[in-house]
């Protein structure tokens, strides 16, 4: 089982919410690790870019309006099976219908205002990745803890 990167985007309602912090401590906590992070502001064109799969929806223009109101902190997310297990921690994209125990089931009841962003696969992560980060910003290390946090055949 190899490690994978995925993209995570604390958006800007969670950031006026002062819950970066409380997402960051959930993925740490869950034995994932940080590769990557800055704070930044989306425009319309990385919006565009990112959401590119969406732009044609009729919710579109409101999540473009939304995704660039406020900053939002982009982070590199890495570990064993790091797609799913950011997604399952994440929960559904309804906060009204996503699990308690998951972000969005704990913090919000929007389906629009959701706090977090996280990429669906390991192809959306590799181009999600290479939208927000220069290889340069991406930081390589072997976090100490991996050793006592896995077996050697799962990273
Ligand atoms: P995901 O973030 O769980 O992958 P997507 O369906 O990819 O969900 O939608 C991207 C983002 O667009 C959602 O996280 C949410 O912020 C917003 N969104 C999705 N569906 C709607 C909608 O029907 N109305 C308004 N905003 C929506
Ligand atoms: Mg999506």
């Amino acid at each position: 089982m190899a490690s994978q990167r995925t993209l995570i985007l604390v958006k800007p309602d969670g950031v006026h919410r002062r819950l970066i912090g409380t997402i960051i401590s959930r993925i740490e906590n869950k034995g994932l690790s940080l590769a990557a992070m800055k704070m930044l502001n989306v425009t319309p064109e990385l919006s565009r870019q990112h959401y590119a799969e969406h732009v044609e929806k009729p919710f579109y223009p409101q999540l473009e309006e939304f995704i660039t109101a406020a900053p939002v902190v982009a982070m590199i997310v890495q570990g064993p099976e790091a797609v799913t297990v950011m997604r399952n921690i994440i929960g559904a994209t309804n906060g009204r219908e996503a699990a308690p125990g998951t972000i969005r089931g704990d913090y919000g009841c929007s389906r629009q205002m959701n706090m977090v962003h996280g990429s669906d696969s390991e192809e959306s992560a590799a181009r999600e990745i290479d939208i927000y980060f220069e290889a340069s910003e991406i930081c390589e290390y072997t976090p100490i803890l991996n050793d006592w946090s896995f077996a050697s055949d799962e990273v």
